[in-house]
């Protein structure tokens, strides 16, 4: 072979060998980019955004997915709650102290013997253990006795110790007073801490409802703090306030009030006053001042007058009421704070001593905490749970 074709035989077998090598290279090179690298891939799946993932899981799944999402976005912000409102408490609920302890003993002293002398003894030691007071208490087991006789059958004497109780409560009732198309004035008065501002704010909140506008007199100049108090609660229950600074007169700020109330039309006006001790001369004058200078501006007014007791007070809520009422005319008692006491029976000493009606009760902390008494429903729910017997006829009333 010439040389010349050797030398060119080389050239071409060194060509067509780096064009193999350069094929091979491309191929592999391109292999390689169509298929991802692990590394690549995980990238890709952490990046994905969690609606995409959510929007192919079925609604279970995407709600949770979703969930986690955010819960992982905002670590720190809790869900927002959104409460609907609670249904107003039942006054069974709120007797539930009193009725335990009251049921228990009047249980024990019908069964506890036939004798008639110790059946009315332990009755009436159940009465005044519930609070009702010694003379209400020792009449009510009088009274139960001589229309019974000598029946000393245990349901019948339950029954009739129901019924007198009850026509001891609903005897005291009165209907509120009509203030036409007069603002209804409404004042507020009792000791320190009774439940006044609470009770005036769940009123607030049901009269807005029942009645229309409401304004509210922040008449409790003397306290610190008991303005801004009232405040949050009139945001609360949508009444407008009327207010002027601590330590201002508070007949003036009533006075305002009413007079804002009938210019405006406002169908009720509800007077905070400041909490007092019934020894508190100069502050019992002002209470009269108060009624006095609003009666002024709209005669008649104020239209009710309520007494607040605190429902633990026991007995010592009659001598409150007398020296109150001593000093201007009560129209109704609210007792607060019934849920925390045993002693509910205080109500039926009330009615039975004062004549005054009870107007409302309260049964807790919160705005619908308010409950309008009604003596039947009251006897009913107190003496619910004895037996299945009441618990079927009340229904609701059972805690
Ligand atoms: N459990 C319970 N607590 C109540 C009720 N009413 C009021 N309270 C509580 O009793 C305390 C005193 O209530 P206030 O309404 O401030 O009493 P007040 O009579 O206005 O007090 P002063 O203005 O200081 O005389 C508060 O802690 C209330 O939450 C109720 O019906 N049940
Ligand atoms: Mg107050």
């Amino acid at each position: 072979m010439h040389p010349f074709d050797i030398a060119l035989s080389l050239v071409i077998a060194a060509g067509a060998g780096s064009g193999l090598v350069f094929i091979g290279v491309l191929i592999q090179w391109s292999l390689r980019k169509a298929r991802p690298s692990p590394k690549h891939s995980v990238e890709t799946v952490e990046a994905q955004p969690q609606p995409e993932i959510a929007q192919e899981a079925p609604e279970a799944a995407r709600d949770e997915a979703a969930q986690i999402a955010t819960a992982s976005r905002f670590p720190e912000e809790p869900a927002p709650v959104v409460q609907a409102p609670r249904a107003p408490v039942r006054i069974g609920l709120g007797l539930r102290k009193t009725r335990e302890n009251f049921l228990g003993r009047i249980r024990a002293a019908l069964t506890g013997s036939a004798k008639l002398d110790e059946i009315y003894e332990g009755l009436e030691e159940a009465l005044i253990a519930a609070d009702v007071g010694v003379e209400a208490s020792m009449k009510i087991a009088a009274a139960v006795r001589a229309k019974l006789g000598n029946d000393n059958r245990p349901d019948a004497i339950r029954d009739a110790l129901k019924a007198e109780i009850a026509a001891i409560l609903t005897g005291a009732d009165r209907a509120p007073a009509d203030s036409g198309d007069a603002p209804l004035v409404i004042m507020m008065v009792g000791v320190n801490g009774a439940g006044k501002t609470t009770t005036l704010a769940k009123l607030a909140a049901r009269l807005k409802s029942e009645r229309g506008s409401v304004i509210v007199a922040a008449a409790d100049t003397f306290r610190a703090a008991a303005i801004e108090q009232l405040e949050v609660w009139c945001d609360r229950a949508g009444a407008e306030m009327i207010k002027q600074s601590q330590g201002s007169d508070p007949a003036a700020v009533a006075f305002d009030a009413v007079k804002a109330a009938i210019a405006c039309k406002t169908r009720t006006v509800l007077i905070d006053t400041a909490g007092r001790l019934q020894t508190q001369v100069n502050l019992m004058e002002e209470l009269k001042k108060i009624a006095r200078v609003v009666g002024r501006e709209l005669p008649g007014a104020p239209h009710e007058t309520w007494l607040v007791l605190d429902a633990n007070t026991g007995q010592n809520a009659l001598s409150q009421a007398k020296i109150f009422g001593d000093a201007v005319p009560l129209t109704g008692v609210v007792l607060a704070k019934l849920d925390s006491t045993a002693k509910g029976g205080v109500v039926v000493g009330i009615a039975e001593r004062l004549k005054i009606p009870v107007r409302f009760v309260g049964l807790g902390e919160e705005l619908e905490d308010l409950r309008e008494f009604d003596g039947r429903e009251f006897v009913e729910a107190l003496f619910a749970s004895d037996d299945g017997r009441d618990q079927n006829a009340s229904g609701s009333y059972a805690a």
